[in-house]
C-alpha cells in the first residue's frame, strides 16, 4: 500500500496539515519540524496528490546528481559535464552532496523512491550504500558515475581507468630510480582508490608501504606527519591516491623541512585546477571528470527516456600522465 499522508503525520509525530504546510511551502513551518517531516516522507516514499497527477502526465524532467564531496573541485568539474548533459536534453539537475554520510545519502536515495526525481547520478560508491542501490536498480533509472560499486551487476556505469592510472605512475617513478615508495590509499573499500593502489604496486615492482587515507587532503597531511614522525623514513617518493591528499602530503614534507622532489618526489592523482598551481606543480594523474560526468550523465538519461532497464554498459575513459616539477630522480640520503 502506497504511504498517505496520515502515515507521514504519524511518523513525524505532527498533524496531516502540517505535512501538507512542509510539502507546499505556503505556511511556514519550524525548520527542525520540516526536516523531520521531509525525511519521512522521504523514507515512505510518499508522493503527494499534486506530484501524483504530474507523474501521470509525465515526469518531474529533473535528475539528481550525487556527490560525497563538494569541496573537492573534481567533483565540481563533474556536476559541470552532468549539467550540461541534462541541460542539452531539457532536465533540470539537483546536487546531493554527501559528506560521505550515509543518512544524508539515504534521505537522497530516497527522492528516487518517491519520484521527486526521475532518476540518479550516482557518483559514491561508499560501502554501507551498496544494499540500498541494489534494491533500487533495475526499479529506478540510476547511472554511476567514477566509482564502481563492488558486486553491483547490471549497472550503466561511466568512470576512468583507475587501474591505467596507478600502473603510470608506478612506471614513471621506476623509471626515474625509485624504489621505495608510500602509498596513501584511499578508504579501502573503495573501488577506484583499490584500483589505483593494485595497478601502482605492480608497475612500481619496488618496496611500497601503504597507508589508508579518506581522499581529503587532512589525512594526507596527518599520514605523512606521523611517519616523519616516528624518525627513520626512508621513502624517496610518494604516491597519493588523490590530489588533495598529496596537497595534504606536499604540506607536512615543507613543515619537516623537506623538499620536494629534491629530498622526496610527490605523485597525485586526478588533475584538479590547484594541481597545477601548486609549488612544486604536481605530477599527477589526468582523468577527465567533466566527460565522466557528461556520459554518466546521458547514459542515465536515455534510461530515463525510454523507460525501460537497459542492458548494462561500461564506459572506461582513458586517464593521462601528467609530469610537471614534484618528481625527480632520488638523490642518495
Ligand atoms: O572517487 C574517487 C576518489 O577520489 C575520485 O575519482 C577521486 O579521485 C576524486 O578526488
Amino acid at each position: 500500500r502506497a504511504a498517505s499522508i496520515k502515515d507521514v503525520a504519524a511518523a513525524a509525530g505532527v498533524s496531516p496539515t502540517t505535512v501538507s504546510h512542509v510539502l507546499s511551502g505556503n505556511r511556514p513551518v519550524n525548520e527542525q519540524t520540516a526536516a523531520r517531516v521531509r525525511s519521512v516522507v522521504n523514507r515512505l516514499g510518499y508522493v503527494p496528490a499534486s506530484l501524483a497527477r504530474s507523474l501521470q502526465a509525465g515526469a518531474t524532467s529533473v535528475i539528481g546528481l550525487l556527490i560525497p564531496d563538494i569541496s573537492n573541485t573534481f567533483f565540481a568539474e563533474l556536476a559541470k559535464g552532468a549539467e550540461d548533459a541534462a541541460h542539452d536534453l531539457g532536465y533540470g539537475l539537483i546536487l546531493c552532496n554527501t559528506e560521505f554520510d550515509a543518512d544524508r545519502e539515504d534521505r537522497y536515495l530516497g527522492m528516487i523512491r518517491s519520484r521527486f526525481i526521475d532518476g540518479m547520478v550516482y557518483a559514491s560508491g561508499s560501502p554501507p550504500s551498496r544494499r540500498r542501490l541494489e534494491a533500487l536498480m533495475g526499479k529506478f533509472p540510476i547511472a554511476l558515475a567514477d566509482e564502481e560499486v563492488e558486486g553491483l551487476t547490471g549497472a550503466l556505469i561511466a568512470t576512468a581507468d583507475h587501474e591505467a592510472g596507478g600502473r603510470l605512475v608506478g612506471e614513471h617513478l621506476r623509471e626515474l630510480g625509485h624504489r621505495r615508495a608510500l602509498m596513501l590509499t584511499g578508504p579501502r573499500d573503495l573501488k577506484s582508490g583499490a584500483a589505483r593502489a593494485h595497478g601502482f604496486v605492480r608497475a612500481f615492482g619496488g618496496d611500497v608501504v601503504e597507508r589508508v587515507g579518506d581522499f581529503k587532503e587532512p589525512s594526507g597531511y596527518r599520514l605523512l606527519a606521523a611517519l616523519l614522525d616516528e624518525g627513520g623514513f626512508d621513502r624517496t617518493a610518494v604516491f597519493a591516491a588523490n590530489d588533495l591528499m598529496a596537497f595534504g602530503a606536499l604540506a607536512a614534507l615543507r613543515e619537516a623541512g623537506l623538499s620536494v622532489p629534491r629530498d622526496i618526489s610527490v605523485v597525485g592523482f586526478d588533475d584538479i585546477r590547484a594541481a597545477s598551481l601548486v609549488s612544486p606543480a604536481l605530477t599527477t594523474v589526468h582523468q577527465p571528470a567533466y566527460d565522466v560526468g557528461r556520459t554518466a550523465t546521458a547514459q542515465l538519461l536515455q534510461y530515463v527516456s525510454r523507460g525501460e532497464v537497459p542492458p548494462a554498459s561500461r564506459h572506461t575513459l582513458p586517464v593521462e600522465l601528467k609530469v610537471r616539477a614534484s618528481t625527480a630522480p632520488p638523490t642518495a640520503r
